[in-house]
Parts: structure tokens; C-alpha cells; sequence
């Protein structure tokens, strides 16, 4: 009885915040709902601030928001791959420090893998999907054995942390447990989630994905900072005596989180935000845009840069706006610590997209095309409130070919290809023969496991242990 009066209590508060909002329809279905049920609901509308909210709607539901493109708006200053002759002490000097920083425990490993991975098609967290072109390792294995090789070669503990979604978290950690941890220990594994928003239809009604269930969606990996303070994972890195966060997103086999030059031009140049780019495959290629806009790092996405801007060339002819974003960030704990606090947001995002909801006759729909809006941040925008932002050029072949489609550009397929010749090239500057098709293309299948390598240098080391290699081989080194 008591359990009753206070979900009726309950009932009473939500429905009057929800009036407030033009959301009161959430409850429509709740009086044929089981007590379980209606408390679910309850949960789930309970942890929502409904006022902002019904301001989200106003300006990015009904309304447009407009990406402000800076008047002023060039190319960021970039660190270029290759150091200048002005350079080269500097990138060694950087290098040094990057290697020590890592060896005193200061940086740690942080994925984003709270995404829901719609575009690849693979039902569950794309950590899991198997990326290694032979020997089916998955990406989080990939990763895990990253950081135990740096783990190892440092004699340090190197934190994990991991931000999931409450859609795939128990997932996540149920893979990672089965694996045990991939060799990790378990207490340098830390996984959170990130929070969820509601999708909106076009009159800005939030959805219900069933009729005790909300359609809620990530709030993108801009929610990363605020999932960061909220799950106490900034907490325990200060704990650990972590300083710096290497950030990278769970698509992209080829990253290096722990590449000494980063760390250590990230800390020399005073930079509280570091990012990495490389030039851009094309004019409209779907990568950020690496800009300073009023004097200001920022990175303005594929989709929201002008045509002219995409397609402007410099005096030489070379493309204008050519950084492209890989998403691969090094972030200061202190920076987090300095600029997340109770009322912080970054922009929100307008995202339409296919949302399955239940409709006003309480019938469950499967839309056939954009029904609905999400509202998403990115971290990236947190660049224009870093002090000195340091933005340094990486060859691609080495360290980006993300898994984010079915096929074509950014598939399983080129990633896998790029995976392959990137191994090949490491096994060939190690003096080993690698065979070739008459196109150039390797005539092997070779996965470097990051425990036999994590970069070309490791390889020259251990060549006597790579077999001899002949056409149509496939093998696996680790
Ligand atoms: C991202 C960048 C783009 C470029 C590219 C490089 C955005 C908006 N765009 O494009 O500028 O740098 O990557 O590969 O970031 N994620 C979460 N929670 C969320 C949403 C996403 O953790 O709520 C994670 C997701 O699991 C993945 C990553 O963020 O690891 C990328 O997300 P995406 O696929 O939405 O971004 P994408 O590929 O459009």
C-alpha cells in the first residue's frame, strides 16, 4: 500500500514537471501499466531536467540551431608530422618527456564506445566487432593488448577507462569479463556510462520506444566530460595520480594512445586540449575541420562547413581547410576539473534520425525514414575553452582507418586492408621480405598483435622471429 501511495505521489510531481514541458503525454498509457512498469517510467522521467529540456526543444527541435561559421574563420596552426630543421630538438625534447610522463603513470587510456553504431550494422558494441585482418581479434582486444605492451615496456600501471551507454554497458563489461579483460588486471579497467536524452518527434513530443519505456538515445561523446565527473572516473584518475586522459574513439583500430611526441608537445606547449589531424583525402571528406575561428581552435564538422569553404584553395593551389580531425585527443585532468562544474554544457547537436516509437493508438512503429530528432554533443567543442590547444599533423597510413560503415569508405574492408599494409610496411623497414602483387598490393595477410609490435621500431628487434613469408600467407605475430 505504501509502495502505492508513493508511486501515485510520484505520478504526481512527474505529471506536473512534464505539463510544464508539453510533455504530459509520456503518462497517457500509465494507469494499464504493471507497478514495475510504472515505476520504470517513473525512473526514467524522474532523471531528466524537464525544464531544460523543454528550452532544447524550443531552440534545436522546432527550432533550427544555427551553426555560427566565425567571421573570421582559417586553417589552425599545425605541428607539422615531419619536423622542421627549427623543430627537431623540440620534437626530441618532446619525445623524452612523452616517454617519461608515461613511465610515471600519468597518462591513461580512454575510449568512447557509448555510440550506438547504426551505420555498421552490427548488433551489440562495435568493441566488439572482429577488425584484425586475420585471427578475428576484436577492436577491444586490439586495445587492451595496446595498453598492456605499454604496461609492460613502461613497468607502470596504465589505467582504462571506457564510457559506455546504459543501452550497452552491461554488454560491454559482460564481453570484457568473459575475456578476462584481455590480460588486464581488473582493477585498472573502469567502465561508466555516459547519459541518455529522449528523442523528439517533429512537433517536439518526446518518444516512447514502448509504453513504459522512453526512446532515449546517447547524449554523444561531448557527454564524455560531464560522464567523466558524474561516474567519478576524473575522481579515481586524481587518485592515481593521472594527468593526462589520451582520448580516442572505439572505431579506430590504427590509433596509438600512448605516442610520446603527443604527450610530451602536449604538456610542453601548455596545451589543456591536444588533437590530432591529417591532411584530408578530399574536399568533403567526413572528418572535422581542424579551424581557428576568431582566433579560437575549433573544429567545425564535414556537415556544417560551407562549400566554399570546403573547396578553397591557397594561393599554390593546395586545399584551404585541410586538417582533418581524427578524433584522437590528449585532455588534461585539470582541464576537465576546471571547466565541467554543475551547470556546464557544450553546444547540443540536432541529429534526425530513425527513432521506432508508439504512436498515439499505443501501436508500435518502425519508421521508414527520419522520424525523429536527436540532440548530441561533441567534445570537440570543448577546444575553444582550452588554454593553447596544440594541434599536431600524423601520417594516416599509421594511425587512422576507422570501422564505421558496412562497406566502402571507413568498412571492415578498408580497414582491414589498411591494417594489412601497415603491418607489411613495419615488417619490410625491419628488413623482412614481404611478398607483392604485380599492383604493389602485399601478397600476405599479416596481423602485428600490439604485444609483438606497437610501431615499426618494435619490429627490427624481433624480424629473426617472423617466419619467411611467401604468397597467399596469413599470419598472426604476437
Ligand atoms: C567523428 C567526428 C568527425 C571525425 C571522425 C573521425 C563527430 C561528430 N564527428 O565522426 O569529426 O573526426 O569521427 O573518425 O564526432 N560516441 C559515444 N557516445 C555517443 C556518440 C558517439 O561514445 O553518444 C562514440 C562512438 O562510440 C564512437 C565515436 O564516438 O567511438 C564516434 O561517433 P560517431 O560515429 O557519431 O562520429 P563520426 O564517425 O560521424
Amino acid at each position: 500500500m505504501a509502495k502505492q501511495s508513493s508511486l501515485k505521489e510520484r505520478h504526481e510531481r512527474v505529471y506536473r514537471a512534464l505539463m510544464e514541458a508539453n510533455q504530459e503525454h509520456l503518462l497517457r498509457w500509465f494507469d494499464e501499466l504493471d507497478h514495475t512498469r510504472q515505476a520504470h517510467l517513473l525512473d526514467e522521467l524522474e532523471s531528466l531536467s524537464w525544464q531544460t529540456l523543454a528550452t532544447l526543444v524550443k531552440t534545436h527541435v522546432l527550432g533550427r540551431p544555427h551553426v555560427e561559421i566565425p567571421v573570421s574563420l582559417e586553417p589552425a596552426d599545425v605541428y607539422p608530422h615531419q619536423p622542421t630543421d627549427d623543430l627537431r630538438d623540440r620534437y626530441e625534447e618532446a619525445r623524452r618527456l612523452g616517454r617519461e610522463l608515461i613511465a610515471a603513470g600519468k597518462v591513461a587510456a580512454f575510449t568512447v564506445a557509448g555510440g550506438q553504431g547504426t551505420r555498421l550494422g552490427f548488433d551489440g558494441p562495435k568493441g566488439q566487432v572482429e577488425v584484425t585482418p586475420v585471427g578475428n581479434k576484436s577492436l577491444f582486444w586490439i586495445f587492451a593488448e595496446t595498453i598492456k605492451a605499454v604496461r609492460e615496456r613502461y613497468g607502470v600501471p596504465i589505467p582504462w577507462y571506457i564510457m559506455t551507454s546504459p543501452a550497452n554497458h552491461r554488454q560491454t563489461l559482460d564481453y570484457l569479463q568473459a575475456n578476462d579483460f584481455f590480460g588486464l588486471p581488473e582493477a585498472e579497467v573502469s567502465l561508466f556510462s555516459q547519459a541518455m536524452l529522449p528523442a523528439f518527434d517533429g512537433q517536439g513530443r518526446a518518444l516512447l520506444a514502448e509504453k513504459y519505456r522512453l526512446a532515449l538515445a546517447p547524449d554523444g561523446h561531448g557527454g564524455s566530460l560531464k560522464a567523466l565527473v558524474a561516474s567519478g572516473a576524473l575522481r579515481d584518475m586524481q587518485k592515481r595520480g593521472i594527468e593526462i586522459i589520451s582520448y580516442f574513439q572505439v572505431d579506430n583500430p590504427l590509433v596509438k594512445p600512448f605516442d610520446p611526441l603527443f604527450v610530451g608537445l602536449h604538456v610542453t606547449t601548455g596545451s589543456e586540449m591536444s588533437s590530432k589531424v591529417s591532411p584530408k583525402v578530399d574536399d568533403l571528406e567526413k572528418v572535422g575541420n581542424m579551424c581557428k575561428g576568431d582566433g579560437k581552435v575549433m573544429v567545425i564538422e564535414y556537415s556544417d562547413l560551407p562549400d566554399e569553404l570546403a573547396h578553397a584553395r591557397n594561393a599554390d593551389g593546395t586545399r584551404k581547410f585541410n586538417a582533418g580531425s581524427l578524433a584522437i585527443h590528449m585532455l588534461d585532468v585539470s582541464f576537465i576539473q576546471r571547466i565541467v562544474g554543475d551547470t556546464f554544457e557544450l553546444p547540443y547537436r540536432r541529429a534526425e534520425k530513425k527513432v521506432p516509437f508508439v504512436d498515439d493508438h499505443g501501436l508500435s512503429v518502425e519508421p521508414e525514414s527520419s522520424n525523429a530528432v536527436k540532440l548530441e554533443m561533441f567534445v570537440f567543442d570543448a577546444l575553444p575553452l582550452a588554454e593553447n590547444p596544440l594541434v599536431l599533423e600524423v601520417d594516416r597510413a599509421e594511425e587512422f582507418s576507422p570501422v564505421k560503415n558496412a562497406t566502402g569508405v571507413d568498412s571492415l574492408e578498408s580497414s582491414m586492408r589498411d591494417q594489412n599494409s601497415r603491418a607489411c610496411r613495419w615488417l619490410e623497414a625491419a628488413g623482412v621480405n614481404v611478398p607483392r602483387k604485380p599492383d604493389g598490393e602485399p601478397d600476405v595477410i599479416v596481423t602485428i598483435a600490439p604485444s609483438f609490435a606497437t610501431d615499426a621500431e618494435d619490429v627490427k628487434p624481433k624480424s629473426s622471429l617472423v617466419p619467411a613469408l611467401k604468397s597467399g600467407d596469413r599470419i598472426v605475430l604476437e
